[in-house]
This record gives C-alpha cells, sequence and structure tokens, in this order.
C-alpha cells in the first residue's frame, strides 16, 4: 500500500452510563455546557456499550459515519460530530514507527485526512438507555487512539465528548464519575467530567435494568431540556439550590459506601428530574404507569426490609434503573418477576390493588 493510501485505524468501546444526580438544562448552548453539575455510574461490567471504529485515510474523500451499519448522511456537517473530529484532532500527535523511529504520519497529515466512523450500539437507541453518551464517548475515545491525542489539561478529552453530548462526558470513566457544570471559564473550559471513585471502590453495587419501552422516545432530551429552561421555574430552582448539596450528599456517600444515603438521594433526584419534567410548559411525560408502579414497588420493598436495599432511577424515558448490592440482588430479581411476569400490563392493575407485598 503506498504511504498515501494507507488507513490507520483504531477500535475502543465505551460504556452507557446512568445519571443518580441529573443533567437536565444547557447554560451555554454553544459549548453544551449544563446548568447544573451531575452524577453518573458507568455501567461498565456490562453489555450497554457503543464499539467505535475511526478510521483516518488521505485516500477518503470526505468524512463519513455509519450508525449500526447505516450511513448517518451530510455527517460531516453536524456541529456535534464536526467538535468531535476537530477537537481531538487539533490535539494529534506524530504517529511514530517504534522500530526505526521513522515518523509514520505526521501531525499536519493527520489535519489533511478525511474519517470514516462505523459505530455500534449493543442496547437500543433512543430509548431513555443513554445510547447518545456511549456513542459520542466511543467516537472521542476511537479518535483519541487514532490520532494519539494528548491533552493540553486534564478533562480535555471529556470537554470534547461533551459538546457531542452532554452526557458522553461522563462515559470516558468507569466507576462513579461528577461533571463539573463550571463556567468561571470564559471558553468553559471548566465544565469536564471527573472520577469520583473508580470501579474497584465499591464492586458489590449493581445495577438492574427494567426495560418498561425500547421505542424512540417522543421528546429529545435536546428539545425537552430548551423547553424545561424557558419555562419551569422549578428547573431554575433546582440548579442553583437543591443540585450542589446533592452533589454534595451523593459523593460523600460514594466514598464511604453508604449505599442507604446513595440510594435516597438518587431516588429523590430522579423524581425531582420528572418533576421539572412535569413543571415544563407544555409538560413532558417521559414516565408511564409501569414507570409509577415501579417507584412504589420499591418503597414496599425498602419499607418492608427497614431499610434502603434498591433505589430507582429514570432518565428521558420510561424505563427504570434499580441500583441495589449484590447481598440483594436475588431478593430484588424474585420481586420484579412476581410483579412483572409476563410481557402484559396486567401485573400494574393487579400491582396497584394488591396491599399484600409487605406480607411477602
Ligand atoms: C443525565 N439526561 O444526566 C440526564 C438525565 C437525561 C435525563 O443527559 O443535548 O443526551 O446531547 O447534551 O446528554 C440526556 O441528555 O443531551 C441526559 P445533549 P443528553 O444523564
Amino acid at each position: 500500500v503506498p504511504k498515501s493510501a494507507a488507513i490507520h485505524s483504531a477500535t475502543v468501546s465505551a460504556p452507557t452510563n446512568i445519571a443518580c444526580i441529573k443533567y437536565w438544562g444547557k447554560a451555554n448552548t454553544h459549548y453544551n455546557t449544563p446548568i447544573n453539575s451531575s452524577l453518573s455510574v458507568s455501567l461498565d461490567q456490562c453489555d450497554l456499550r457503543a464499539v467505535t471504529t475511526a478510521s483516518a485515510s488521505s485516500s477518503f474523500d470526505r468524512d463519513r459515519l455509519w450508525l449500526n451499519g447505516s450511513e448517518v448522511l451530510d455527517v460531516s456537517t453536524s456541529k456535534r460530530f464536526r467538535a468531535c473530529v476537530d477537537g481531538v484532532r487539533a490535539l494529534a500527535t506524530d504517529k511514530i514507527d517504534p522500530n526505526t523511529n521513522q515518523v509514520l504520519v505526521s501531525k499536519a497529515d493527520w489535519e489533511g485526512m478525511h474519517v470514516h466512523i462505523a459505530s455500534y450500539n449493543t442496547f437500543p437507541t433512543a430509548a431513555g438507555l443513554a445510547s447518545s453518551a456511549a456513542g459520542y464517548a466511543a467516537l472521542v475515545a476511537a479518535l483519541v487512539q487514532l490520532f494519539g491525542a494528548k491533552e493540553s489539561y486534564p478533562g480535555e478529552f471529556t470537554a470534547i465528548a461533551r459538546q457531542g453530548s452532554g452526557s458522553a462526558c461522563r462515559s470516558l470513566y468507569g466507576g462513579f464519575v461528577a461533571w463539573r457544570a463550571g463556567g468561571a471559564k470564559a471558553d468553559w473550559s471548566d465544565s469536564i467530567a471527573e472520577q469520583v471513585a473508580d470501579e474497584s471502590h465499591w464492586p458489590e453495587i449493581r445495577a438492574v435494568i427494567l426495560v418498561v419501552s425500547d421505542a424512540k422516545k417522543e421528546t429529545s432530551s435536546t428539545d425537552g431540556m430548551s423547553t424545561s429552561v424557558n419555562t419551569s421555574e422549578l428547573l431554575a430552582f433546582r440548579a442553583k439550590e437543591v443540585v450542589p448539596k446533592r452533589m454534595q450528599i451523593i459523593e460523600k456517600a460514594i466514598k464511604a459506601k453508604d449505599f442507604d444515603a446513595f440510594g435516597k438521594v438518587t431516588m429523590m433526584d430522579s423524581n425531582q428530574f420528572h418533576a421539572t419534567c412535569l413543571d415544563t410548559y407544555p409538560p413532558i411525560f417521559y414516565m408511564n404507569d409501569v414507570s409509577r408502579s415501579v417507584v412504589q414497588m420499591i418503597h414496599k420493598y425498602n419499607e418492608w426490609a427497614g431499610e434502603i436495599r434498591a433505589a430507582y432511577t429514570f432518565d428521558a424515558g420510561p424505563n427504570a434503573v434499580l441500583y441495589t448490592l449484590d447481598k440483594h440482588v436475588v431478593e430484588l430479581l424474585a420481586l420484579v418477576l412476581k410483579y412483572y411476569p409476563a410481557k402484559s400490563n396486567d401485573f400494574v392493575e393487579e400491582y396497584v390493588s394488591s396491599e399484600s407485598l409487605a406480607k411477602e
């Protein structure tokens, strides 16, 4: 292969993440920065990932992207895609042959190449399971490897991923990850993700995902949060008065492995996020009757146990993510399977009219 036609490739995967303290609302739409900090768990032990191959060659005539095998047309003008490709390429370094120490591809060579990106999700796209988070994180991580990119300050790659999709910045790290809202700097370079504790810190924690529906959501997060920022006074109060306190509570709970405190603040923050959706005008409904029955079930379970053994959280869709500890996972799954035995909505009525859970 002549040097000019060589194709350089890197394949990387990134996990989805589920927020315990939610991001909802943009402070700056150009830099895609949030009105409040947020905190999530990266689901890096399970198969909810985006797997992305990034290739570059001077033989490519334009930038192209394939998602789950289908080409996304006109991607090269997409603002989010450009921010990621151009952002990482600006940090490219020379590719050196380790044996001869010769420069195989210089930084200037990278600048002259187009990219081809192929990405696969191992889970339903746009069903409120944070597919864009994994997707943009994998895109940035694959480009970093392809271009041998180096950060000029810690967290710079997360600031690039954030411009693809806000929540994507948190998927670049494993374990428990905070996205600091930032805003002290004019270019928002302080709006970055930081690992609060790594994936080995609290190995007993488990996430159970109840897929209530894998249909595409009706209101995109970007549109929904824009309407919320413009109309919900509760959202403004939440961002300023509530979330800063909750960030402190949850970081302390994670460091101390205090599931009771972690679970309580996670459930309260999910509820407040959905309350701000209801407070949006016109209102946005992401949770449905099945979602609400899961909330009731978890509260009954914790009441019966006399402690918090499971915590629910819901994103921009009806699916429930339950956090629990490994010692309770069998009990929790037995409960879930009892009340949600089949692909039917019949159980909702049965559950709501039933007072028997506590006895069982
Ligand atoms: C979160 N969500 O913190 C919250 C909870 C949904 C509910 O981040 O416009 O897809 O691409 O920055 O990141 C969804 O918003 O929005 C989200 P953009 P994103 O996980």
